[in-house]
């Protein structure tokens, strides 16, 4: 029987390790010591605060100026969230959101980002951005142990939705992944987005929907298990995790998180843009009731959109996005669908929009009403 002692040291043990025969490797073909030194002292800084998803913090769409510096700070928080159904995750997430927040910047600029893991945490952490070029996504460049914190710098080269997440090393990275720690970048074109047509286009709100799959075991009367503290939680959780079958599959970290009182709100003919990340598992968005009008399924802004989609595919370790204009007032439901990840294991978030009904677009002809039993079954086929 593992006590929390011998999880918590079994696992340093094997972050430990993971970390050294990725960080040999590391230092043999990767030695930035000699590299030349880039002077950004003559770019305009811009500091962001970063907000929880799925809400973004301020920015614009379209920039005129030259390249900026771009400032983020991130703080690692390991903490136990009620995820729904029951379930506790022993979480890690960055700034104590799942998913992480979105950033947003242009291309061209550099992203400099703090990364702290504060000394109360267990663990090491980093961050692998998927639009960074070079070090694994700055993943080799950024471990930090609990009490210490790494400054980042990249350059936003790549237009595009683009996921960041945590990747210790070894069975470290997909245990922190699916224990909260992914988020995304937005990476938008300096001059803005572009239709089908090469027009320009934007947007009047965004949203950030970040997907997780969970993997929390269970006890043998079928209940789900809490845990002392994430290391506790880890040899149950591998096996669980092992199985490839998640017991919850999230809208923004939690069942119902993105439903009822905190559902997304848009008004009729506004147009909203929809990014979603999945950072280890493929997803398939479809807004019930509505469609996505441009949608970068892959979230690369230098392909153009495909219009008028259904439902799109995002591929497990990337973000994608949409843009649709509301025309009808009422609920949406934007799930996953799969519906019985959507319905029974939680990726369901609901969109109120208010506005005034088009009878042109639907009407209900004749409300359900009782009918002659005598025309029952006319229009069957033999
Ligand atoms: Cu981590």
């Amino acid at each position: 029987m593992l006590t929390r002692r011998t999880a918590l040291l079994g696992s340093a043990i094997i972050a430990a390790m993971s970390y050294f025969v990725m960080s040999a490797h590391a230092e043999e073909i990767m030695d930035t010591s000699g590299a030349m030194s880039v002077d950004l002292s003559s770019l305009p800084i811009l500091k962001h605060k970063l907000v929880r998803p799925p809400f973004v913090h301020d920015h614009q769409q379209v920039v005129t100026t030259g390249p900026s510096l771009v400032k983020f700070e991130l703080t690692i928080i390991e903490k136990e969230i009620e995820i729904g159904y029951g379930a506790h995750l022993q979480a890690m997430t960055f700034n104590g959101s799942i998913p992480g927040p979105l950033m947003v910047v242009h291309e061209g600029d550099y992203v400099e980002l703090t990364l702290y893991n504060p000394e109360d945490n267990l663990m090491q952490h980093n961050i692998d951005f998927h639009s960074a070029t070079g070090a694994l996504g700055g993943g080799s460049l950024t471990l930090v142990n609990p009490g210490e914190k790494t400054v980042l710098r990249f350059k936003a080269t790549r237009p595009g939705v683009f996921v960041y997440h945590c990747a210790p090393g070894g069975p470290m990275i997909p245990w922190h992944v699916v224990s909260g720690m992914s988020g995304a970048i937005m990476v938008l074109p300096r001059s803005g987005l572009k239709d089908h047509d090469g027009q320009p286009i934007s947007y009047d709100r965004v949203y950030y929907i970040g997907e997780n799959d969970f993997y929390i075991p269970k006890n043998q009367n079928g209940d789900f298990k809490r845990y002392e503290d994430i290391g506790d939680s880890y040899p149950d959780t591998l096996e669980v995790m092992n199985k490839l079958i998640p017991t919850h599959v999230t809208f923004n970290g939690k069942v119902g998180s993105l439903t009822g009182e905190n559902a997304l709100t848009a008004s009729q003919g506004e147009h909203v843009l929809f990014v979603h990340s999945q950072a280890n598992r493929d997803s398939r968005p479809h807004l019930i009731g509505g469609h996505g009008d441009f949608v970068w399924e892959t979230g690369k802004f230098n392909n153009p959109p495909q219009r008028d989609l259904e439902t799109w595919f995002i591929r497990g370790g990337s973000a994608g996005a949409a843009i649709y204009k509301f025309l009808q007032p009422g609920v949406y439901a934007y799930v996953n669908h799969n519906l019985i990840e959507a319905v029974n294991l939680g990726a369901t978030a609901h969109v109120l929009v208010d506005g005034e009904w088009n009878n042109d677009l639907m009407e209900q002809v004749v409300a359900p009403t009782a009918y002659d039993r005598a025309h029952e079954g006319k229009t069957a086929l033999p």
